[in-house]
């Protein structure tokens, strides 16, 4: 359709993708194949079957499973650089990439590793593709609270290399409160804020609400049931705050699109945007899923610039780089 062509041709802005979570099949076969490890899958085809997820812990359990074959800087910048290939291939011009040092370094992998073969991806990308892209590191929220500050303290001597702090892994349970101390000192460190506030999650608005008034972010990730209480979209929208739906993700999780609440959010002002979350397990880069829910939603040009717009306004660069996306 002509809607599924503008989508692919206009510049595009990512703000919420785990690096981890562009594993491809094919990708961890060779990466085990290099590093003498044997998958318990027969072909890509097995393992593919077995990215069938139902909600949020059955996906976890795969997505940790499937990162156990990186184990070298070359396994990190190579996994870094398939995924900004394909980016540059979208007419990605500008991508913000979470990273999980816990999931590495809880195996044994060091955070030197992880980081410096993220990082010389993403200098290749910018040098060779002209595609600018920064790295968000993410604590699991399921680990404890001062294992997340233990890896803010290494993360220290990067803090070049790093432009923000994000929280992911299982929500439940796991409320922002209980990392206050870690997100204060990230702040305190130059780092920007953002947190994911999962959909059909039980405490999910309050964990908005402490988003807010607790920690202070400069982003919420998902965020999609601050629709449910007007006194946290009215909040949000008044402050300016992002939100990184990741429909296809949604759909996985917890059934539907968001679309309806995406439409929503435009109409209210907030600046929403579309971003794929973890493409290879979900199965959509984020054109396919800006045209899923843009068709779903009912969205036409316009709105999906807007959606564009707001992604680079949002997005974590100085004002005189900003400008020249917008
Ligand atoms: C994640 Cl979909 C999702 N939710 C929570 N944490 C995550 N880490 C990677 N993908
Ligand atoms: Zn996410």
């Amino acid at each position: 359709t002509g809607l599924a062509e503008f989508i692919a041709g206009i510049p595009k802005c990512e703000l919420h993708v785990h690096i981890e979570g562009t594993l491809e099949p094919e990708m961890k076969f060779d990466f085990a194949e290099r590093n003498d490890l044997v998958l318990p899958y027969a072909d890509v085809a097995q393992l593919r079957a077995a990215y069938a997820f139902h909600d949020l812990p059955s996906f976890l359990k795969a997505y940790y499973e499937g990162m156990e074959v990186l184990l070298t800087e070359q396994d990190f910048y190579d996994l870094a650089w398939a995924y900004l290939a394909r980016a540059h291939a979208q007419n990605v011009r500008y991508a913000e990439i979470f990273f999980d040092p816990q999931a590495h370094t809880s195996r044994g992998v060091s955070f030197d590793t992880v980081i410096r073969g993220l990082r010389r991806a993403l200098m290749d990308a910018y040098r060779l593709l002209d595609l600018r892209a920064q790295l968000i590191m993410c604590f699991l929220r399921d680990l404890p609270a001062g294992y997340a500050m233990a890896t803010l303290l290494e993360s220290l001597p990067y803090k070049e290399w790093i432009v923000g702090v994000g929280l992911d892994s299982d929500e439940h349970g796991n409320p922002p409160s209980a990392f206050a101390a870690v997100f204060e000192r990230a702040r305190a460190e130059g780092y920007f804020l953002t947190m994911h506030c999962d959909v059909d999650q039980v405490n999910t608005t309050e964990h908005i609400r402490q988003c807010l008034a607790v920690i202070g972010v400069d982003r919420i990730d998902h965020g999609v049931n601050a629709l449910d209480d007007p006194a946290l979209h009215t909040e949000i929208a008044r402050r300016g705050l992002g939100l990184t739906v990741c429909p296809i993700s949604n759909r996985h999780v917890r059934g539907d699109l968001g679309h309806d609440a995406l439409r929503r959010m435009l109409e209210l002002g907030m600046r929403a945007t579309v971003n794929s979350d973890d493409p290879a397990y979900f199965g959509g880069y984020v054109t396919e899923n800006l045209l899923a829910v843009s068709e779903a939603a009912g969205l036409g040009e316009w709105e999906v610039l807007q959606l564009e717009r707001n992604a680079f306004e949002i997005a974590w660069l100085p004002a005189g780089v900003r400008d020249h996306y917008l």
